[in-house]
């Protein structure tokens, strides 16, 4: 163990304790219990260190220094009851809450039954779905808005016990694949590290959690460095503590994390204030960094010798051996005996890992989506049913923005686990002014979410503060726990600060935990242009950076009736989906389709033919659908050329057969999309077309797009910019003649 001697001047907190032998509430054995895992997670770091320089593991980061802190905490809390967001050096606290050794090591190896991950994370991403110590990534703090998220769904459950409950009998939806536990004074812990706290992340989970009064327990390990960065260029003064200390609602301690009692008592508190359900805590426990940041950093590049060995005085390993000698808890035969008995337990759990047999390469795309439930299967087909049951009726024309209001306000209604948050999406916030019809409501500002509220009250309806992360990863955090948040991103323009939580977090979870979690949380996000005046930053679209991503569902409907049908199944799937709705089309003419009652679906990847043809095919989608249909009856009017036009629906997955049918007859195909020409959605719809139909090809696959500049505020400009009919109609003119 390369740790040095401990001043035997620095007592732990507990001295104080001595007479009663109290030892803050723990018995001799659990002293003795907790020495073990200090010293367990300690020597694992030891034995992967070895490991990785025998190549035989493939990283390796340490919990070195933090083992007080985290021991503390996993005797305060309790595992498979409260919830557990660690980070990379919790490897104490994980040991404390139940995993073992072996499971540490498999992970290392990167061994199929790695219980975190299944080799597919690097080690010491925690993830323990017994525990409920939830699966880690790597951002620094992606996961702290997820705890709070947690902590919401804990506080949801209790107060709507029957959501909880899996319905019987008839259609499956994605309830079926959660199984809900909740306890009502449980508590949400959270940890990360000094440097992590300059995240903007963490600032929204705070005011979100202080806002809530929720049950988290944030834990600031401050080991004094971020990789090379110390405290005092990271943090404003220094101290975190300082820093927080004007948050409403929190219980704060402020300890030596590198004493196991002291922080034992710290967490304690904590713990209580929030089981009371008063608010949120605050443990800024300060450790020591003695391996350096990872086997990749050598910190003697950037700290002298001096200042390592003053931390090395106040090793908690080294230290909490020394008290238990002292206190005659064990003596040194008792010290020999129990490491010795953890080094046989390695022992065995590293050879164990070596034999440990490794993922197939087959299983790479195994969860990137769910097992379970395929939102392209005709489980999703209810459409024809809904056309009988509205036929003969002539019910009234309603806008998309209409029959996505009626499809949130039936599904809410059969379902709940639906809660519904973003900026401005509640009716008032305010309460009192809507009981006493003072006012009228919001709901959105294309009051898309009016009169939710008003209906299902504000525990399901409700604002968000006007923070994008903080929507997302929340929402990420409650659908872990079995909740189904159908957020809302008020402007795609606005939705990058999320991305961290998107790419990171909601698109990934289900595959880096080998489908020990999931989240699969409704994003619905007002898109695109065409709106004379919108100007740069209310005209974007971008839907390609999401395609992009697996793991992600991407919706895109142009008309009414398609929304209804495709939101619903976005909300009853089990997959995380982006649904987008275009501005323009919220309340357009085009497209209005009758009410299709409370069970339409659509399947996801199903394309719509809007109008047959023979002699070429647009594939398009969006906004784009009503201008490219506008020049494909004009072209037919004029020229007699017959195009057919695909409406996509759906951008992940897509309907290629659809595609290759149409292709295959006409021999022609034109891309049309609103986004920017250059590496878009367009691009990887024609490279499949050049792949895999070249021979059925008369003529180059052709573009239709935005020019690769911004969506500029004056409508000259604006017309200039993006796609429009004539566009269309000249480029469907020269590929015909082609
Ligand atoms: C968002 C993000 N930026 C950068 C990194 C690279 N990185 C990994 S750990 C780390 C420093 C973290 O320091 P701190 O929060 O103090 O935790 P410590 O490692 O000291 O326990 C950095 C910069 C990352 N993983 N994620
Ligand atoms: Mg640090």
């Amino acid at each position: 163990m390369a740790t040095t001697k401990t001043d035997p001047k620095l007592p732990l907190a507990i001295n104080g304790a001595k007479k009663s032998k109290s030892y803050e509430g723990l018995t001799r054995d659990q002293l003795i219990q907790a020495y073990r895992v200090m010293y367990t997670s300690r020597r694992i770091d030891d034995r992967e260190i070895l490991l990785k320089r025998q190549q035989k593991i493939f990283f390796q980061m340490s919990g070195a220094g933090h083992e007080g802190i985290g021991v503390a905490a996993g005797l305060a809390l309790r595992p498979g009851y409260d919830w557990f967001y660690p980070y990379y050096r919790d490897r104490a606290l994980c040991l404390a809450l139940g995993a073992k050794p072996l499971d540490m090591f498999l992970q290392a190896v990167g061994a199929a039954d790695d219980p975190s991950s299944g080799g597919r994370q690097m080690p010491s991403h925690w993830g323990y779905p017994k525990l409920n110590i939830v699966t880690q990534s790597s951002p620094t703090g992606s996961q702290i808005l997820q705890a709070v998220g947690c902590a919401e769904a804990g506080r949801y459950f209790s107060r709507h016990p029957l959501s909880a409950e899996v319905p019987g009998g008839g259609f499956t939806d994605y309830r079926h694949f959660k199984n809900v536990s909740f306890q009502g004074d449980e508590v949400s812990y959270v940890s990360l590290g000094d440097g992590t706290s300059s995240e903007g992340e963490f600032w929204e989970a705070m005011n979100a959690a202080a806002l809530g009064k929720l049950p988290v327990i944030f834990c600031v390990e401050d080991n004094g460095y971020a990789i090379s960065v110390p405290v005092e260029v990271q943090t404003a003064g220094g101290s975190i503590s300082r820093l927080v200390s004007g948050f409403p609602n929190f219980h704060f301690e402020e300890v030596d994390g590198t004493d196991p009692l002291a922080s034992y008592a710290a967490f304690r508190r904590a713990a209580r204030y929030c089981r009371e359900g008063h608010g949120p805590a605050f443990v800024h426990a300060h450790v020591i960094r003695p391996y350096s940041h990872s086997l990749s950093d050598d910190e003697r590049l950037y700290r002298p010798d001096s200042e390592r060995e003053r931390d090395a005085q106040r090793d908690p390993v080294t230290r909490t051996q020394m008290f238990l000698l002292r206190e005659g808890v064990l003596d040194e035969k008792g010290i020999n005996q129990l490491e010795k008995e953890v080094e046989a337990e390695l022992q065995i759990a590293v050879d164990l890992a070596l034999e440990a047999l490794p993922p197939a390469p087959e299983s790479v795309m195994n969860f990137v989506y769910s097992p379970d439930l395929d939102p392209a299967s005709s489980t999703f087909d209810t459409q024809a049913a809904a056309e009988v049951q509205v036929e003969g009726k002539k019910p009234a024309a309603k806008t998309m923005a209409d029959l996505i209001n009626a499809t949130l306000r039936d599904e809410m209604k059969r379902d709940e686990r639906i809660v519904i948050f973003g900026e401005d999406v509640a009716d008032c916030s305010r309460e009192e002014y809507l009981k006493q019809k003072l006012v009228k409501g919001k709901g959105g500002v294309f009051k898309l979410t009016f009169g939710l509220q008003n209906e299902f009250g504000t525990d399901r309806v409700f604002n968000s503060p006007l923070a994008e992360a903080a929507i997302v990863g929340r929402a990420t955090g409650m659908a872990t726990r079995g909740l189904k948040p159908v957020v809302e991103i008020q402007f795609f323009d606005y939705i990058w600060p999320a991305m961290m939580q998107i790419r990171d977090e909601l698109s990934v979870i289900r595959w880096r935990s080998n489908n020990g979690y999931s989240c699969p949380v409704v994003i619905r996000v007002a898109i695109g242009g065409y709106l004379t005046g919108g100007a740069i930053y209310h005209s974007q679209c971008g839907e390609s950076a999401f395609t992009h991503i697996p793991g992600l569902r991407v919706v895109f409907p142009s008309n009414a009736l398609d929304a209804a049908g495709l939101l619903r199944t976005a909300i009853r799937c089990d997959d995380p989906v982006l649904f987008l709705e275009h501005k323009r089309l919220y309340r357009e003419t085009f497209g209005r389709a009758a009410y299709p009652g409370p069970d339409y679906m659509i399947p996801f990847g199903k394309a719509k033919i809007v109008h047959p043809g023979t002699d070429l095919t647009v594939i398009t989608y969006g906004a784009v659908v009503p201008r490219a249909l506008q020049a494909a009856q004009k072209i037919e009017r004029e020229q007699r050329v017959k195009v057919e036009l695909i409406d996509l629906r759906c951008l992940n997955p897509f309907d290629w057969e659809t595609i290759a049918a149409s292709v295959a007859k006409t021999n022609r195909a034109l891309v049309a999309y609103e986004d920017t020409l250059s590496w878009g959605y367009g691009a990887e719809i024609a490279a499949r077309l050049a792949d895999q139909l070249f021979e059925k090809l008369d003529a180059p696959v052709r573009r239709v797009a935005a020019k690769d500049t911004f969506v500029a505020y004056q409508p000259i400009l604006e017309d200039a910019i993006l796609p429009q009919p004539n566009d269309l109609y000249l480029a469907m003119k020269e590929l015909a003649e082609y």
